[in-house]
C-alpha cells in the first residue's frame, strides 16, 4: 500500500522486531547505575555483530599474551538496558558496545573506534607500516555495515511483512559490498594484506557470518554466497580461530554463551 506522507512525521509505531525500543529520542529513560570489577577495562556488550567485533578483538590480544583482561557485562538490548543512566554516560547514543578504561578514565563507544583504541593500547593488530589500509577497511565497514544490517537485515527478516523495493534495494548493494570483498579476497589471504588485523575482526562479524549462514537465517543462501568463494574461504579460515570461537560466545543469550565473563571464566 502507497504511504500517505503526513505534513510532520509523528510516531505510530511502525511494528516490526524492535518496535518496543525504537524511538525518536535519544537519552536515558531511566537511572541506572553500570556494575564495575576489578579491570582496567570494563566492556558493555552483547554479542550481535557489533558486540563481538570487541570481545574477538580482546580475546585475540589475551591470546598474544598481552594483558587485557577484561570484565563484560550484559546489556540486554531487547530489555531497554542501553537506555539506562549509567550506560548512557559511557555511550550517549545508547548502543553497545561501549567500553570504560578505568586506567585512563576514558569512555569509549563506536566498535570502531573501540578497536582502534585497543590495537593503540596494545600496539598489537595494526601494523605500523599498513595502517592507513587498515584504517579505510575499518572505516568501510563502520559506514557499509548499516546497509546490510539496518537496510538489507531489516527488511529480509525484522520487518513486519515483506516488502520487495527495499529488499531489492538493500539485497543489491549487501551483494555489491559482498562482491567488493570477494574481489579483494582474490588477491590476498586477509582483507588488508597477509596480516590478520583490526579490519578483519570488525567485517567478519557482518560479512562473514553473513556468507556462513549465521547472522540472518537462509540469508546465504538468499544472497547465493557460493558465488564469493575467496570471501566464503576466508570468513572460513577466520571462524576456526581459537580467539573467535571464544569471543563469539561472550555476552551471548545463545545456548553455548556465557552471559558475563570475569577473572576466572573458562572459555575453552
Ligand atoms: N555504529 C555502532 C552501531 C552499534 C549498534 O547499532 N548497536 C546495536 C546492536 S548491534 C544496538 O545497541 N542497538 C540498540 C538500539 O538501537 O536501541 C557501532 O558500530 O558501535
Amino acid at each position: 500500500m502507497t504511504y500517505q506522507l503526513p505534513k510532520v512525521w509523528t510516531n505510530t509505531n511502525a511494528g516490526g522486531e524492535f518496535a518496543n525500543i525504537n524511538k525518536p529520542t535519544a537519552g536515558a529513560t531511566h537511572t541506572k547505575d553500570l556494575p564495575i570489577g576489578s579491570h582496567d577495562l570494563q566492556l558493555y556488550s552483547l554479542a550481535t555483530p557489533n558486540g563481538i567485533k570487541v570481545t574477538v578483538m580482546l580475546e585475540e590480544l589475551l591470546s598474544l599474551g598481552l594483558a587485557a583482561q577484561y570484565d563484560a557485562w550484559l546489556i540486554d538490548i531487547r530489555a531497554g538496558d542501553q537506555f539506562g543512566s549509567g550506560f548512557v554516560a559511557i555511550n550517549p547514543n545508547s548502543k553497545i558496545p561501549a567500553l570504560l578504561d578505568t586506567s585512563t578514565n576514558s569512555r569509549v563507544f563506536e566498535s570502531g573506534a573501540i578497536l582502534l583504541y585497543l590495537a593503540e593500547k596494545f600496539d598489537a593488530l595494526l601494523p605500523a607500516n599498513n595502517r592507513t589500509e587498515v584504517l579505510n577497511w575499518l572505516f568501510w565497514q563502520m559506514a557499509s555495515a548499516p546497509y546490510v544490517g539496518g537496510g538489507f537485515g531489516h527488511f529480509y527478516l525484522y520487518a513486519p511483512e515483506k516488502l520487495k523495493y527495499p529488499i531489492d534495494r538493500f539485497t543489491m548493494e549487501t551483494k555489491r559490498q559482498l562482491d567488493l570483498l570477494n574481489q579483494t579476497l582474490t588477491k590476498r589471504a586477509f582483507v588488508t594484506g597477509d596480516t590478520y588485523t583490526i579490519a578483519d575482526i570488525a567485517i567478519w562479524p557482518w560479512y562473514g557470518r553473513l556468507v556462513l549462514g549465521d547472522l540472518y537465517q537462509g540469508a546465504n543462501e538468499f544472497l547465493a554466497a557460493k558465488d564469493y568463494p575467496h570471501l566464503m574461504a576466508w570468513a572460513e579460515k577466520i571462524a576456526q580461530r581459537s580467539a573467535v570461537k571464544r569471543g563469539i560466545r561472550v555476552n551471548s543469550l545463545k545456548d553455548g554463551g556465557i552471559l558475563e565473563r570475569h577473572q576466572d571464566t573458562d572459555l575453552d
